[in-house]
């Protein structure tokens, strides 16, 4: 910890946020003289680098940590996942809208404004209960932590190795015959209410929505394998990306370390998310559309989340009717809504759609990575191969590059195949996956989809499985969304990329072809990834980076059905930015700068901003802005300021995201972009959460820290760089 904490401990009380100033006062007291107080007291909680005695009080590293970087290698093998054989069988998952608790008056310790009614451990209140902002009480969920078998596919499987030529599989840790079809065993994963992904929630602004976490990953009823990945404490720290939340509620390892002294929730424990559906500083302009809920545990993000936990939260617009689900009303947009009974609503024809790569384990990969060597999962013996685990969720928590799969999924299924009808639809996109960037098209094709092995590849060019050699961009999307919700007008786009944790909302109207002739019953058309990404690193191919036109890989195979009524149009202008200040550019010699860069060290701090690791208890440094200053990361409560994120080269990409109020790109590699966005960034001019930062790129956003104060992170969303040190913590003070 640094001086910087102390600072936010003092001053008056903010009229909204009751206790975090004395409570700041009372963990610095407890934490006494050293800052290392907290990581000395060991166990999971703490940071690997703080437990090892690598990390000095004020986050830099220890001398004595380049002896870690010496001792530490990288094997990056990993295994080839045995072939679906018959893909676009199973239907795509459509979820239903998680109902609300009916019973939560009864609960134990039920959910409440007063002080200790916030978490299991009686030390925590709302910042702002849904009264303080005139809205009424939270609607309710709750949501358990459950061990549960997943199954990516009912398809037959055969194994095959790295050149895609059959090989053995393993029964039970047996081999069996090369060329075999298999059924694929069940994965374990840790989900949200036991299923991947996890629960729905239709949220509506003026509706405050309180979700109960409640961790029972102790609980094994099946008797699964856990495997060697997942936070080794089964913890967990649920985060609504990108929700307008209180630190309490927001699910993040700087709230979590400094205010809990703990990485995440363990077993038994439970929190209560207040996700108060209210725009930032009250303003309608700064509404958002589709959220979805993630782990964040501190140094295990990569692993809970490939685990399975992730969640869906659209959140619709009733004001005016503008965007409530109903097509007959406001915007127009696709969408009929059904009011439930219990409590929730479904909007048919409006469609989530979360993109997980993995890799399922081939029983003859050596699963060896340096967590091995803090004894996370004493059971599994690594290094070692492991053949009992044959054809179940392979991770490597600590890959060099990040981690991509080789076989793609969508709402938890391989390959699936949606029937649709022939009208319009809203498609929700989003990105769960650890670091895979996708780039998308509507494609038709005469022959159908071959196995990319029959064609002749392998090693990398295997990702995904199967090809559409033949196909053809045959529809457009209409986006009407990204992360920061609907934009001002649609964009109509041929293609478009999908980076981690990103949101990306279309509309398709499939009723015609781009060409304008119609569709008829039983047309087929496959939604594809046309962006080769063999690392984490970066894409090697890319529409807008030297395309491979043999690099169509068909993930959702999409079938025209019948007619149906449709009453919603393409609306011409949608939610109006929210305005920036005319001087805007004055602000530039102040702003922060965050550089992310690969540290040399490698290990477990491999991935830097200003050259520092995440250190759980402080704020972060600006690098020297324009003014000759190098301001910590504290903004007051209701302020504004530029920004600036640095992409230190090394040629990587990197997906950043600012925990918080949404942002405004307002320059790209040194140009206003405020007005026009930059080629081959479309997306610039609309409000984001995440920052896509080419190689040696740099951004400045416009962004504001209205409402709440304490502590918030930012951080690299490629989550193998996020739980190797990419992050950082800042604060809002009163
Ligand atoms: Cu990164």
């Amino acid at each position: 910890m640094n001086t910087g904490d102390l600072e936010t401990s003092s001053g008056p009380e903010p009229e909204n946020s009751s206790e975090l100033p004395r409570r700041l006062f009372l963990r610095i007291g407890a934490a006494g003289a050293g800052g290392l107080a907290i990581a000395g007291a060991g166990g999971l909680a703490t940071p690997y680098l703080a437990q090892r005695g690598l990390l000095s009080p004020d986050g830099a590293l220890a001398a004595t940590s380049t002896a870690l970087g010496d001792t530490l290698f990288y094997t990056e093998a990993f295994p080839t996942s045995p072939l679906i054989l018959e893909p676009f069988r199973d239907e795509l998952n459509v979820p239903k809208a998680l109902a609300p608790a009916q019973d939560f008056t009864t609960w134990d310790k039920p959910p409440g404004p007063g002080q200790g009614q916030q978490n299991s451990f009686g030390n925590e209140r709302h910042q702002i209960w849904s009264n303080q902002i005139g809205s009424v009480d939270p609607i309710v969920y709750k949501i358990d932590l459950l061990v549960r078998p997943h199954a990516f596919t009912t398809s037959q499987v055969m194994a095959i190795d790295k050149n895609g030529r059959p090989t053995v599989s393993f029964d039970a840790g047996k081999p069996g015959a090369a060329g075999a079809k298999r059924t694929l065993p069940l994965s374990t994963i840790y989900g949200f209410n036991g299923t991947f992904p996890g629960p729905m929630i239709n949220a509506e602004y003026g509706k405050p929505a309180l979700v109960r976490f409640n961790n029972r990953l102790d609980e094994n009823p099946w008797g699964l394998d856990r495997q060697d990945f997942g936070s080794p404490d089964c913890s967990f720290l649920t985060h609504l990306h990108n929700g307008h939340t209180a630190p309490e509620s927001d699910g993040n390892p700087h709230y979590s370390m400094k205010l809990l002294n703990r990485g995440g929730y363990e077993p038994t424990t439970w929190v209560d998310n207040l996700y108060l559906n209210w725009p930032a500083g009250g303003d309608d302009r700064e509404k958002q559309s589709f959220f979805w809920f993630h782990d964040h545990r501190m140094d295990q993000t990569g692993s809970n989340v490939y685990k399975g936990m992730v969640g869906l939260y659209p959140i619709y617009d009733p004001k005016g009717g503008m965007d409530m689900g109903d097509e007959r009303q406001g915007l127009r947009l696709p969408g009929v809504r059904k009011d439930r009974s219990d409590g929730a609503f479904d909007v048919a024809y409006d469609i989530p759609l979360a993109f997980y790569d993995c890799r399922l384990d081939d029983g003859v990969t050596v699963h060896q990575d340096v967590h091995d060597q803090l004894g996370e999962f004493p059971a599994a013996q690594n290094p070692r191969t492991h053949p009992e685990w044959w054809g179940k969720t392979f991770f490597k928590h600590f890959p060099n590059h990040g981690f991509v799969g080789d076989i793609f999924t969508v709402n938890g299924t391989a390959y699936p195949v949606l029937e649709v009808k022939r009208r319009k639809y809203r498609f929700r996109f989003l990105d769960a996956s650890v670091a895979r960037i996708y780039d998308f098209k509507l494609m038709s094709s005469t022959q159908g989809p071959k196995t990319a092995t029959s064609l002749g590849f392998s090693g990398d060019d295997l990702d995904g499985q199967w090809r559409i050699p033949d196909g053809q961009q045959c529809m457009k999307f209409t986006q009407i969304a990204s992360d920061g919700g609907l934009l001002p007008a649609p964009v109509t786009r041929d293609n478009f990329e999908l980076w981690p944790a990103k949101r990306r909302e279309v509309i398709v109207d499939f009723t015609k072809y781009q060409d304008g002739s119609p569709t008829t019953k039983g047309d087929v058309i496959y939604l594809t990834n046309v962006m080769k990404m063999p690392t984490g690193r970066m894409w090697s191919n890319s529409s807008r980076f030297s395309p491979d036109p043999n690099y169509k890989v068909p993930v959702l195979k999409i079938v025209i059905g019948d007619d149906a009524p449709d009453d919603s149009q393409i609306p011409t202008a949608m939610r109006p930015l929210p305005p920036l200040p005319a001087n805007w550019q004055n602000l530039m010699a102040n702003r922060l700068i965050f550089e992310v860069k690969r540290g040399s060290m490698g290990g477990e701090v491999e991935w830097l901003i200003n050259g520092q690791p995440f250190s759980p208890g402080s704020v972060a440094t600006s690098l020297k802005n324009g003014a000759g200053k190098t301001p910590l990361a504290q903004q007051k409560r209701g302020s504004f300021n530029l920004w600036e994120i640095r992409n230190g080269g090394g040629g990587w990409v990197h997906p950043f995201h600012l925990h918080m109020e949404e942002h405004r790109t307002v320059m790209r590699n040194g140009k206003d972009v405020s007005r026009a966005a930059a080629p081959g960034h479309p997306d610039d001019v609309s409000r984001e959460d995440l920052v896509a930062l080419d190689p040696s790129e740099s951004v400045v956003v416009y962004r504001g820290f209205r409402d709440f104060v304490g502590p918030y992170v930012a951080h690299c969303h490629n989550l193998a760089h996020e739980d190797h040190a990419m992050m950082f913590g800042w604060e809002i003070t009163p």
